[in-house]
């Protein structure tokens, strides 16, 4: 089994995954959370440790917020990682309840894009090179106000923040159907979020949240069709059954994400000079998250081990002679090959261990972090 075309993959998990979370009815806190992001990037750092995939951490700004970025970046290269994309928050402020880069008031849009400045700044002192936007904004009643303008508006704001960009800066616009708003989001789906970046610049690319589409949507057809346009910057990976759930990726509908990793092989945009940032988006409100994230991991990297067995070769000849099962079976032949004990013996070849939750349960790691961490506030969704 070749699964050579695994070297280099990379993913980039999200320092809000350790903390506490949960949905509207509770957040569930845990003994031995993280208090802070040292103690955030400290736990991601444990996935890495075990998996030798996830060597980035996301922050999200002001969650993650600090006085000495050059001493949490210290923190994170000692422990194996660097500081990912920077995530802005435009969705926990009262003045944006009508909006932030599309709100009708200059004064207000004005405030939004200064927070971006201050994250670009973040990223400066942090070599961060990835800016973030998942655009919270949009209507919950029709006439609410101007759709056009509000479209108008927003390119306007993105061009400030395109404009304040460095040469080297990427900007991941992110893009969800529903919620918090329910009329209209403003950047709804992948054409939304794709028409602003091609109206930017060659450097606004698209973020594919896989848990932002409506049910039934064929999300591969999107990952294929944004890779065409050379503007797929990042995968925000999870799984859901319903909404926004936020679940282990791969947990839901692991058949779902195989497919879109075999759209990625197919363009050869798992290899690290795709630039494409594949990164997680989780929550872990009921299970451990240290080991809910390295489940995640392996998922993905299950997934694109899988991906990467489709005989491209009888895929393209059993597609041009038409053979509508023939080629279905190929890419079906990948999908049930079990890559379990291939995956582990890659690992141990690589001095890592063969079963990576086994390994990380047997650090000690979480008693050692409960008994340490006993005190102060944990963090969480809006702490
Ligand atoms: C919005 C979102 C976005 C993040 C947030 C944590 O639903 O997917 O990517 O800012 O989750
Ligand atoms: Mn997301």
């Amino acid at each position: 089994m070749n699964l050579d075309g695994l070297d280099g993959f990379t993913i980039e998990v999200p320092s809000w995954a350790y903390g506490n979370s949960g949905t509207r009815f509770k957040v569930f806190t845990r003994p031995g959370g993280p208090r802070n992001p040292y103690e955030k990037i400290s736990d991601a750092a444990q996935v890495n440790r075990v998996t030798g995939l996830a060597n980035r951490v996301s922050l999200h700004i002001p969650w993650d917020l600090v006085d000495d970025w050059s001493g949490l970046r210290e923190h994170a290269d000692r422990l194996g990682v660097r500081i990912g994309a920077i995530n802005s928050n435009l969705f926990q402020d009262d003045d944006y309840r009508l909006g932030s880069l599309c709100h009708p008031d200059a004064a207000v849009r004005r405030k939004a894009i200064d927070h971006h400045l201050q994250c670009l700044d973040v990223m400066r002192q942090t070599g961060s090179t990835d800016l973030k936007i998942w655009l919270p904004d949009g209507l919950n009643y029709a006439g609410q106000d101007s759709l056009r303008g509000r479209q108008d508006r927003l390119a306007e704001s993105l061009g400030v923040i395109y404009g304040a960009m460095d040469g080297d800066h990427r900007m991941l616009l992110e893009y969800k159907f529903f919620e918090p708003y329910f009329y209209s989001m403003d950047i709804p789906d992948w054409g939304t979020s794709l028409l602003h970046c091609l109206a930017l610049g060659q450097r606004a690319t698209v973020v594919l949240d896989t848990g932002h589409h409506a049910p039934g949507t064929n999300i591969e057809f999107i990952v294929m069709q944004l890779i065409r346009q050379n503007r797929l910057g990042a995968f925000d990976f999870n799984s859901r059954y319903y909404a926004d759930d936020d679940l282990i990726v791969g947990s839901a509908d692991p058949f779902q994400l195989f497919r879109i990793m075999s759209e990625i092989v197919a363009a050869g945009a798992h290899r690290p000079e795709s630039g494409v940032n594949f990164m997680l988006d989780q929550c872990h409100n009921i299970e451990e998250k240290i080991p809910g994230q390295i489940r995640s991991v392996l998922n993905v990297e299950s997934a694109l081990a899988k991906a990467l067995l489709v005989d491209q070769e009888a895929l393209a000849a059993a597609q041009r002679a038409g053979d509508v099962l023939g080629a279905h079976q190929v890419l079906m032949d990948a999908y049930e090959t079990d890559v379990r004990s291939a995956l582990a013996d890659r690992r141990e070849a690589r001095g890592l261990p063969r079963d990576p939750v086994e390994a990380f349960q047997a650090t000690g790691y979480a008693q050692s972090a409960a008994a340490e961490r006993a005190g102060g506030t944990q963090a969480g969704w809006g702490a």
